[in-house]
């Protein structure tokens, strides 16, 4: 192994690259490992079906069903991921105990103690997401209602969620980001957008004038285009939220399914770049909608990966997962997501960009695409391969024969 690795690395070298300093560098870029793939967006608040126009598909056995159980299955899906991690948690996967039971508008710091209990075990942050759907007062719409009472008890779950929030930022000891996304649109043509727009942004101020600790908790707003029933119109569009998370000071969040088809989160974030000091992602794989398909090593996911390390500014970035299949086993989808992104970032860890941007303002277009085309080829897998031995994970085909062992044995028995 070693010798391969020592090879691959002069090769590095000779660009001028520094692999064991990738390797290095990869081990401490945070990644936000979703919770919602272990049981498909469930959650643990209440036996309501997903809403909120989004969709997991499939039904494979061994979806986990109590805390306990995803707790288990996230456990076996990170350990074979490596470097620094956050769990990422909905409100909806709030943890009652002795019969107790709080309302979205209710929800209290503890109970949350189980997660953060789990956290702080395996040394890692907490991320953290108001859940605006599957809930009876999210039948039509929430932050945009129009009736006033609805309209406020979301205002109160989101203010809820920012002191739920900097309890997780106080207990870990690491910022929590708390990324506020709704679904609420239309399916067909409204009379009023401007309304529900205008509301949405009373709302976000009701909520986010309410004290809290910026440094502690790093508020996101998510984009979309538009979801399954609410196809002609989305409070939260994207100029919406870019807009208000300019003025307010608070992180834009990009999830790349949330464009039209043939546009790219990897053009935007140099654009986003030049005006906030953070920016959120969402890292999913969308196949010809929304789709939230496991994440892969594709063009799209590795030019993600490129702008982020191109642009210098890797520290200003909080990445996040956000997939659910619900037709494969649901620990190795989440195992295979998250390495994909890791394998994307080192290899973009890997790339000369100065050289590259020297070609570019040179004029030099033909050596430049020769050099990018030539890159693929690069003894990459090597490297992969020493990252794995240093963050003490399974290589690539070691990992799943466990995975499947424990579908055998867990999963399957559920
Ligand atoms: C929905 C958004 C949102 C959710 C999660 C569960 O389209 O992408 O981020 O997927 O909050
Ligand atoms: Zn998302």
């Amino acid at each position: 192994m070693t010798n391969i690795y020592d090879y691959a690395k002069q090769t590095y070298a000779a660009l001028g690259i520094d692999a064991d300093a990738a390797i290095e560098k990869l081990l401490t870029i945070p990644l936000s490992v979703h919770c919602w793939q272990g049981d498909d967006v469930g959650g643990f608040d209440s036996d309501m079906a997903l809403s909120g126009g989004i969709q997991t598909t499939g039904n494979y056995p061994g979806k986990a069903q109590t805390p306990e159980q995803l707790m288990q299955d996230f456990d076996l899906a990170v350990s074979n991921v490596g470097g620094k991690l956050k769990l990422n948690l909905h409100a909806s996967y709030a943890v009652f105990e002795d019969g107790e039971y709080a309302d979205r508008d209710a929800l209290q710091p503890r109970h949350f103690a189980k997660w953060v209990a789990f956290a702080k075990e395996r040394g890692m942050g907490i991320d953290f997401n108001p859940t605006f759907f599957s809930h009876p007062k999210a039948a039509e719409f929430t932050l945009s209602s129009p009736d006033e009472e609805i309209r406020r008890f979301w205002v109160e779950h989101g203010r809820a969620c920012l002191r739920i929030s900097e309890y997780f930022a106080d207990e870990t000891g690491t910022p929590c980001v708390m990324n506020i996304w709704i679904p609420d649109g239309y399916k067909d043509i409204p009379a009023d957008r401007i309304g529900p727009r205008a509301r949405f942004a009373k709302s976000l101020d009701e909520i986010l004038d309410t004290p809290y600790d910026h440094e502690k908790v790093r508020v996101c707003l998510e984009s979309k285009v538009f979801g399954i029933g609410l196809e002609s119109y989305t409070v939260g569009s994207a100029e919406f939220t870019l807009s208000y998370a300019a003025k307010k000071g608070i992180m834009p969040l990009m999830d790349n399914g949330h464009y039209h088809p043939t546009e790219v989160v990897s053009d935007k974030i140099s654009a986003l770049l030049q005006f906030n000091s953070r920016i959120g992602l969402h890292i999913t794989r969308a196949v010809r909608w929304d789709s939230d398909h496991v994440v892969r090593l594709d063009d799209e996911t590795r030019e993600i990966a490129k702008e982020i390390v191109a642009s210098g500014r890797v520290d200003d970035f909080a990445i996040a997962l956000d997939y659910f299949d619900a037709s494969i086993n649901r620990v190795a989808a989440w195992t295979v997501g998250a390495r994909s992104v890791r394998k994307a970032l080192l290899d973009a860890l890997l790339m000369p960009h100065a050289a590259w941007r020297d070609l570019q303002n040179a004029g030099r277009m033909t050596e430049l695409m020769v050099a990018q085309e030539e890159w693929k080829t690069m003894p990459f897998g090597a490297i992969w391969a020493e990252y794995c031995r240093r963050a003490g994970v399974a290589q690539d085909g070691e990992w799943l024969p466990t995975v499947l062992q424990y579908e055998k044995d867990v999963l399957l028995k559920r």
